[in-house]
């Protein structure tokens, strides 16, 4: 029989560092976070054989794109658990047009990407949830409490699935942790705290994308690729999955930097401000890193819709205010 692992457990590990007093509310939504990741997780590496995981469900969203089975799947198990924990007073997903109102006394609201790379599913490539919490500013809770900068996030983070199925967050003024799911007990246990990275060993876009980007960014990219990095004077490499949690996750431990830029004729990008943009800006920024849309620094910038759209770099900070020193004088078409 295997032996248990030795190691902090992902509640240990919160409520070791609960200031007194506390009620353990937090430490109950990270275990329901927990739990919604490891049926995810363990679904997914059954390969579709407990279920249809692959495919698409015939549905067009609210982003209007078809909905993959995986993506339907996957915001049920993360809004049923949710909804019926009596934890969050409002719910947000990619997937849904409105936001879900909950326990109206509850403390905390939390929006979510609950299977981000959906592009990548159906050809056995990492994919992630992405998870955004915040505590409630209005009386009983509602979208207002969703319009926050990424800076009063309570806590952000992302769970990917890949060899291992890892979780990484981030609390505004702590440390930044990687966990790694343990499938025997289901519980994410401590792999290390993570460290800074000041160099851009990689740099992440969709170069597809060229003729449609500005001058402004054609130079930034032409910087990426002439200049070596700043610390160590190295060249950076190219590396573009497809997915943003597996793009910023290899950069985050790595060194690099991931954009999805303004583009002619979308001049907001692609990427979602409040389930992805901002928490993948708390756990860049709890790192030295920066995060910006180009003109507007992302921890700073306050959402006025749910599925709001914003030009997205994020990694190493030398690298991201190039981007914007590029851009000073530009404005998007
Ligand atoms: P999704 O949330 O529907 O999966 O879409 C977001 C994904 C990101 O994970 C990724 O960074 C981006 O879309 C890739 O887009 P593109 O194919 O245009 O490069
Ligand atoms: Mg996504």
């Amino acid at each position: 029989m295997q032996e248990p692992i030795q190691a902090t457990t992902l509640s240990q590990h919160i409520m070791a560092s609960m200031p007194p007093g506390a009620r353990g509310v937090f430490t109950r939504i990270m275990m329901e976070l927990q739990y919604c990741a490891h049926m995810l997780s363990t679904m997914i590496k059954s390969g579709g054989l407990s279920g249809q995981i692959l495919g698409f469900t015939g549905e067009i969203n609210v982003q209007d794109e078809e909905v993959k089975a995986l993506d339907d799947l996957a915001n049920r198990v993360l809004m049923t658990r949710l909804a019926n924990s009596g934890l969050f007073a409002a719910l947000a997903s990619e997937e849904m047009d409105d936001i879900m109102t909950g326990d109206p006394e509850a403390d905390y609201v939390i929006a979510l990407d609950p299977l981000d790379g959906s592009s990548n599913i159906d050809v056995n490539v990492s994919i992630g949830t992405i998870f955004s919490i915040k505590r409630k500013i209005t009386e009983k809770g509602g979208v207002e409490d969703f319009f926050q900068p990424a800076k009063d996030q309570v806590c952000a983070g992302y769970v990917i699935y890949s060899s291992r199925t890892e979780l990484v967050m981030a609390i505004p003024g702590s440390d930044v942790h990687l966990f790694v799911l343990d499938p025997m007990t289901g519980q994410f246990v401590v792999d290390r705290k993570l460290e800074p990275k000041d160099d851009a060993k990689y740099y992440s876009l969709n170069e597809a994308y060229w003729d449609k980007f500005d001058e402004g960014v054609k130079d930034w990219v032409r910087w990426l690729r002439r200049e070596p990095t700043p610390v160590t004077g190295k060249s950076r490499s190219a590396r573009y999955i497809g997915s943003l949690v597996a793009d910023f996750h290899r950069n985050l431990l790595e060194g690099g930097v991931f954009a999805y830029p303004h583009q002619k004729g979308k001049k907001s990008g692609k990427l979602r401000l409040l389930y992805e943009a901002q928490p993948m800006t708390l756990i860049q920024t709890c790192l030295s890193g920066r995060a910006s849309t180009g003109w507007d620094d992302l921890m700073e910038l306050v959402p006025t819709e749910i599925h709001q759209r914003v030009p997205l770099i994020v990694g190493t900070t030398p690298e991201v205010e190039k981007y914007e020193e590029l851009l000073a004088n530009s404005e998007p078409d």
